[in-house]
């Protein structure tokens, strides 16, 4: 399929690693896929859904112990281990290479090794990068066809250069002992072994367009972030963009495919989506920063997904898509979750693969099931998916789950204090990573788990992507908080489509339409700019979700200068001054 020498040399010493049976390379034809799905279902890999009413559908369950990312098994593996930085598992380069061929060994005896070229971004545009991902997983070639641009394509576009990511994955025995996510950020490489799951093994998402380019990024004068990009229409047709970081299982999929409440869709706002998990973020030629999103689908929650909160996503994952550890309901051979209506199926199969009785008080689906889709499903795609310099961002906006402190949305001062509220972010842990769910950690710019780089020195580089904007060209910045509770536990705030009032107040702001009021941490919203018309609750409601407890605020502070502490001299003192400032503010 290639004459790229390096190319066929990366396989070749793969081959000769892993010692598989066959080698196939995904050539991106329909013929191929169809096989392979064939292929897959005589296995039982995967299950074909209903095609009548999920046309194009699969079903895959991972083992029961690979549901999710593991943090403490994902490495970046450099030569120095100060370039890791504190907040990153580190191993030394050889060492990993020496440990993970030992688990590689013959690991494909058997099997055959798919080889996937695919682009992160348009093919061939300038600003897409390209990787080849060789696996033993069918699952990932049908997954990584949906969410990234697969085939012959990409390596005619590759030509004879060696820049692509080289990413080896094999599921191994699946063995949770030997699991191991190791990225080479020094040598475009990523191994990944002994795990079947998303995050772990579809080596162009977080390992490839967030480890490993926020690493190019940082070399070559650019942004990858875990964000999502929308297009807020408003009524007179013009667009703004918006580029939002909240941490895994915190909201960007509904935000990026929200629906404006009544009041606003009537008027004529609009939200088209242009990428809901990855933004790559450069300035563009007229000075302005430019938002691409390198991926071609949505890996997102299942559970919680329904006609209500998010009807575009409903929708998207009609047809084409892979579904994910949800319980597959016998009777009409389709699927259920979590949330997804009040009629859990009765003759069903859980998430494991056994009989599930709904009223047993057992989950049905995983908490992190997921559904794989093309974002062309989309009925909210932005018309600018496609566009290959981006989009224009107004605003970049940060937030977690916090069931306290912080409020329903502020705004920074400017990029400096912007770049200081993105780094003292903090969220609760959820099930898309293995680990305790519910704990509060820091996670700056929800790019903890995935800063391929030492934190400080990223901290750095997106101050110095601020210098190089005019002010007047500069996005403006916010934080935002969907998950504020009451002292009963409930959430105060509707979210989902009602969280279109936060974003009027956002846009107002970026447009210069609406006053703010100056408190310690910010800008804060009047209340009654917060446009309630339509929701059944109180201006009192907001004024408590926009309050700012100073005592509590000074924990935030005891607990920054902490996390700060690590980074050592690597942390940029303007971010300390705007610590001093922070406090003093509060005093
Ligand atoms: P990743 O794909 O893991 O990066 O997650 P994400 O950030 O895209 O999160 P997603 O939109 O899938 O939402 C995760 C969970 O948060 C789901 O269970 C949603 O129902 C819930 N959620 C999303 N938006 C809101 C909101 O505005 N309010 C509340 N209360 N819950 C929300
Ligand atoms: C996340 O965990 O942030 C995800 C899902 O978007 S995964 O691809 O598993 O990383
Ligand atoms: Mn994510």
């Amino acid at each position: 399929m290639t004459i790229n020498k390096k190319v066929l040399r990366f396989v070749e010493e793969a081959k000769t690693l892993t010692k598989p049976n066959d080698v196939v390379w995904i050539d991106g034809s329909e013929e191929l896929y169809e096989k392979l799905t064939e292929e897959a279902i005589r296995t039982g890999e995967v299950i074909r859904l209903n095609q009548k009413l999920l046309p194009g559908c699969l079903l895959h369950r991972t083992a029961v112990n690979d549901v999710a990312r593991v943090e403490h098994r994902t490495f970046i593996c450099t030569r120095s281990k100060e370039d890791a930085g504190p907040t990153n598992n580190w191993m030394d380069l050889k060492e990993a290479y020496a440990k993970l061929s030992r688990l590689f060994d013959g690991s494909m005896k058997g099997r055959t090794m798919y080889v996937i070229p695919y682009s992160m971004g348009v093919i061939g545009s300038p600003f897409s990068k390209i990787g080849i991902e060789l696996t033993d997983s069918i699952y990932v070639v049908l997954n990584m066809r949906i969410m990234t641009r697969v085939g012959t394509e990409v390596l005619k576009a590759l030509g004879d250069s060696d820049d692509f990511v080289r990413g080896l994955h094999s599921k191994a025995q699946l063995s949770e002992e030997d699991r191991y996510i190791c990225h080479f950020p020094e040598d475009n490489a990523i191994w990944s072994i002994n795990s079947g799951y998303g995050g772990n093994v579809l080596l162009g998402k977080k390992c490839f367009a967030l480890r490993i380019a926020s690493y190019q990024g940082k070399q070559e004068g650019w942004m990858a972030e875990h964000m999502l990009i929308l297009g807020l229409q408003k009524p007179d047709g013009d667009i703004k963009y918006i580029a939002a970081a909240f941490p895994s299982a915190c909201g960007k999929t509904n935000l990026a495919m929200l629906i404006p409440p009544e009041g606003y869709y009537k008027k004529g706002y609009r939200v088209w989506c242009v990428g809901d998990d990855i933004a790559w973020i450069r300035k563009g030629s007229d000075g302005r920063l430019y938002a691409v999103n390198p991926e071609y689908g949505f890996f997102g929650v299942a559970p919680g997904t329904n006609s209500k909160s998010n009807p575009n996503a409903l929708a998207t994952v009609k047809r084409n898509t892979i579904f994910t550890n949800v319980v597959h309901d016998l009777d009409d051979n389709t699927v259920w979750w979590e949330g997804l209506d009040e009629e859990p199926p009765r003759n069903a199969v859980d998430w494991k693969g056994n009989r599930w009785d709904p009223s047993s008080g057992e989950k049905g689906a995983h908490p992190n099931s997921r559904f794989t889709a093309p974002a062309k499903n989309c009925p909210c795609i932005s018309s600018e998916f496609e566009n290959p310099q981006g989009v224009p961002l107004s605003a970049i906006v940060f937030g977690g789950r916090r069931a306290k402190t912080a409020p329903l949305v502020y705004e920074a001062r400017d990029w400096e204090h912007g770049v200081f509220v993105g780094s003292i972010m903090a969220s609760e842990t959820t099930a898309a990573a293995a680990g305790k769910v519910g704990v509060v950690r820091r996670d700056p710019m929800a790019m903890l788990p995935f800063c391929g780089y030492h934190m400080g020195d990223y901290f750095r580089h997106w101050l110095d992507m601020g210098r190089k904007i005019d002010d007047d060209k500069k996005p403006r910045f916010f934080n935002v908080n969907w998950f504020r509770l009451d002292d009963n536990g409930k959430f105060i705030w509707p979210g989902y489509g009602e969280n279109m009032r936060v974003l009027d107040w956002i846009i107002s702001r970026c447009e210069g339409r609406v006053d703010a009021a100056e408190a310690p941490i910010g800008y804060l919203p009047k209340p009654e700019d917060i446009n309630i018309e339509g929701l059944n609750l109180t201006i009192d409601t907001i004024r408590e979700l926009l309050k700012v407890d100073k005592d509590a605020w000074m924990k935030e502070v005891e607990g920054i200068t902490e996390f700060y502490r690590q980074f050592g001299d690597r942390l940029p003192k303007e971010l300390l001054k705007q610590l001093e400032i922070l406090k003093s503010n509060l005093d």
